[in-house]
């Protein structure tokens, strides 16, 4: 990857060494302190530290009916769930082992495979659960309105702008709300393949890289069990129950 692309992205990753919290401390979805603090349900022979499944904060059928209550616990409990393992596992011996998420995100080169599509699975997912309420509608304020405004004209802008990028998206993948790392005032909104993600410098492209703030699942195992084939009207109703309380906790 481009070295000072590395340098902005971990010094941003870097605890305390800049003000801003890391993404995944937000989202709850960091690796467990060493010993079995945090891992509680470790079972004899588990590795003793490592990326937990975090809770969904909120019942399976909370979302209903924009996201039915089997949907949920098949996509929390299995899928999301599967990826975690699987990080773990093939962080078993690796290099990058007891690395922050962030930082091995931002170092992922796109032939290591299973950090690639477990990590960004790990992360995507533990953001998508924390940006959906099933508080009903609600709207962005405050600063994160006025950079909303600012990118897209208005609220409804930026949610006709994430359609369009989740309606694109062919195949698997993620439709991101992204703050510019460099400009923070610039918000923009792109799609990603399968479970890259915008942290992932060295393998998506310059103008989808940033700190992801809002990501939209559009694999067909987050809706097909309701919406069969009507992608755009599950992200219609997904977009309904968007925290923007908790993607404002997001920005930098
Ligand atoms: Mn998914």
């Amino acid at each position: 990857m481009d070295k000072r692309t590395f340098l902005k992205i971990s010094s941003l990753a870097g605890a305390g060494v800049v003000a801003v919290p890391l993404v995944s401390s937000l989202i709850g979805c960091g690796a467990a302190p060493s010993g079995d603090g945090g891992n509680s349900d470790a079972m004899p022979g588990d590795a003793p530290a490592g990326f937990t499944l975090p809770d969904l904060g909120f019942a399976h059928e909370a979302l209903e009916p924009a996201v039915d209550r089997k949907t949920m616990r098949i996509h929390h409990g299995k899928h999301h769930a599967g990826y975690v393992r699987k990080l773990n596992a093939a962080l078993e011996g690796h290099p990058m082992a007891g690395s922050s998420l962030e930082t091995l995100l931002a170092s992922i080169t796109a032939d290591d495979t299973a950090l690639r599509n477990n990590g960004g699975g790990h992360f995507n997912h533990a953001l998508f659960w924390n940006i959906l309420t099933p508080g009903g509608e609600q709207r962005p304020s405050g600063l994160l309105a006025q950079r909303i405004d600012s990118a897209f004209g208005d609220h409804e802008g930026v949610l006709k702008s994430l359609t369009a990028a989740a309606g694109s998206r062919f195949g698997s993948g993620w439709a991101w709300l992204v703050q510019d790392v460099n400009d923070p005032d610039r918000l923009f909104v792109t799609s990603t393949p399968n479970q890259d993600n915008p942290l992932m410098v060295d393998i998506v492209d310059a103008s989808s890289q940033g700190r992801p703030l809002l990501g939209i699942d559009v694999w067909e195992h987050a809706y097909y069990l309701n919406y069969q084939n009507r992608r755009t009207d599950y992200v219609a109703a997904l977009l309904d129950r968007v925290n923007w309380t908790a993607v404002s906790r997001l920005m930098a």
